[in-house]
């Protein structure tokens, strides 16, 4: 850590300079690398990550950036550009995105130093989001947390308790997913944080919870003024710890996420423990000429943390149309779960989706289709390599067409193709997949799974000889 002379009555802490965009498209490297010696290492900034990426121009001059402190000791720099159709791939805008400058020696109001490992302004841990930092012991009765401000970064109200690993409720002990520490938000609790963003831009939190008593609990979470109720009550994941995502669309500048336990219980500490909060800008996909589905591959979607084994369900949308797994909708009672291929067998790509419940997990997403032409719906069935043995099923969807999908799982990953190919009967036809049949991990957690569909496209035909 250096020592830094701007603004010398602050203390010193790790931070880091993320850039945000008006609007995530166009970028000129030599503007952005102008920018960045600005913010040079003379004037107390030490980057550790350096732009690298040579994204040709749209031309934007150097002094028509502008720069804002964040809330939380990041620099916002904002650079205004044409707004044109994308020129380049999205995994470029990301890139970009993530450019950015960690850097170390930088001022914080805190006296703390944040151990922010991964710092990007569109894909990241909120600032405490793991919890990791706690309120003071005066703050604390027992486990209880006292007033609204004693964790650092939420504004909690209610039942809020302030949970070391390893602590013990009954005869369970409670364990954490993350590091050492987590919230628990009994009856009527919630926790809030406000978030810089990017007005009209698309985002999806993810955050982990687990059930500590044995009733249905739920979560509402929120960003004005969108809210989605989550359930809690079938676990997926064989150490009782899930991760749901959940989007929204930002309707302002700076947003407030809440986290409410809308419970009442007899027992006002019954409720969920939460940890590891994280956000991530999502890019609604477009159409291409490959492919009439949206995020087909799956690729787009929630953030994952890259230190849990467990996926991300996304819960059933039943309120908002912003889906945490842009294109698609969650037409079921029960979650789907968005997989990595860092923790899972994955058909293509990166990032799949696993139908862990049977016929109550259902995506679907509508097409435009002309009537009368005929188009095929190609996709990969396989198996998450997390232990899901057995024949599984996938029922796929198109119109009135229906093909059944058969899948023999061994458990070890593996996935197949299946085409179905159906004449539109209307001028929108929903696709839909579906798994036949409930499968439970063979590893004794009664842990829900089943099969994994990726690769998702949907194509005309040019001569219907069928
Ligand atoms: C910047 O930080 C790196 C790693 O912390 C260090 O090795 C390097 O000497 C620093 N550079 C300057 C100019 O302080
Ligand atoms: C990027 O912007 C700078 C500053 O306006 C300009 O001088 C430069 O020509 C642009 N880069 C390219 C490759 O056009
Ligand atoms: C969830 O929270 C939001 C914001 O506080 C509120 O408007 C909404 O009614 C809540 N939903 C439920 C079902 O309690
Ligand atoms: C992931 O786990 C490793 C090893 O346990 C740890 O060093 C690292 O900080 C963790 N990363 C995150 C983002 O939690
Ligand atoms: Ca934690
Ligand atoms: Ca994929």
């Amino acid at each position: 850590m250096i020592a830094v002379t701007l603004l010398s009555v602050l203390l010193c802490a790790t931070c880091h300079i993320a850039l945000a965009f008006t609007d995530a498209e166009i970028l000129n490297s030599s503007s952005v690398s102008l920018l960045a010696s600005s913010l040079a290492p003379e004037n107390g900034f030490n980057y550790t990550k350096k732009y690298e990426n040579t994204l040709e121009t749209e031309g934007v001059a150097s002094n028509d950036f502008k720069w804002v402190w964040g809330p939380n000791c990041e620099i916002l720099v904002q650079i205004p550009v044409e707004v044109k159709r994308p020129k380049y791939p999205l995994s470029s805008v990301m890139e970009l995105g993530l450019l950015l400058l960690l850097m170390e020696g930088f001022w914080s109001f805190r006296q703390h130093i944040w151990g922010l490992q991964f710092s990007e302004f569109l894909e990241r841990l909120l600032p405490n989001g793991n919890f990791e930092y706690g309120p003071k012991p005066s703050q604390m009765k027992g486990t209880v947390v006292i007033g609204p401000n004693a964790i650092p970064n939420w504004e909690t109200s209610g039942f809020v308790e302030y949970i070391k690993s390893g602590q013990k409720q009954g005869d369970m002990l409670l364990v954490v997913p993350e590091g050492a520490f987590a919230v628990r938000l009994g009856n009527e609790a919630s926790i809030k944080q406000k978030v810089k963003v990017i007005k009209g831009m698309y985002y999806s939190i993810t955050f982990s919870a687990a059930r500590t008593c044995a009733q249905e609990e739920k979560l509402n979470i929120s960003v004005a003024p969108d809210s989605g109720v989550l359930p809690m009550q079938t676990m997926y994941s064989s150490n009782g710890w899930d991760s749901y995502a959940w989007a929204f669309q930002a309707d302002y500048p700076e947003v407030e996420i809440v986290i409410h336990n809308p419970g009442v219980e007899e027992d006002p500490a019954c409720g969920p423990l939460i940890d590891s909060i994280a956000m991530k800008a999502l890019y609604p996909p477009r159409l291409t000429n490959k492919n009439m589905l949206k995020n087909g591959d799956f690729e787009e979607g929630p953030y994952v943390f890259p230190n849990t084994s467990w996926g991300v369900l996304v819960p059933p949308n039943i309120e908002d149309d912003h889906s945490p797994l842009p294109g698609w909708m969650i037409e079921s009672l029960k979650a789907v779960k968005y997989i990595d291929s860092a923790h899972f067998s994955v058909p293509e790509g990166k990032r799949a989706v696993e139908l862990v419940a049977g016929k109550e997990s259902a995506i679907a997403q509508v097409a435009r289709t002309v009537p009368g032409k005929f188009y095929t719906l190609t996709f990969a069935v396989g198996d998450a390599s997390n232990s899901c043995e057995g024949s599984m099923v996938v029922e796929a969807f198109a119109g009135q067409d229906t093909i059944k999908v058969p899948y023999k799982s061994k458990g070890k990953g593996g996935f197949k193709r299946a085409v179905l190919r159906f004449k539109a009967i209307s001028t929108h036809t929903r696709v839909m997949f579906l798994s036949t049949f409930y499968s439970m991990t063979s590893d004794n957690s009664g842990s829900l799974c089943g099969p994994v569909i990726d690769d998702v496209k949907l194509l005309g035909v040019r001569n219907a000889q069928y």
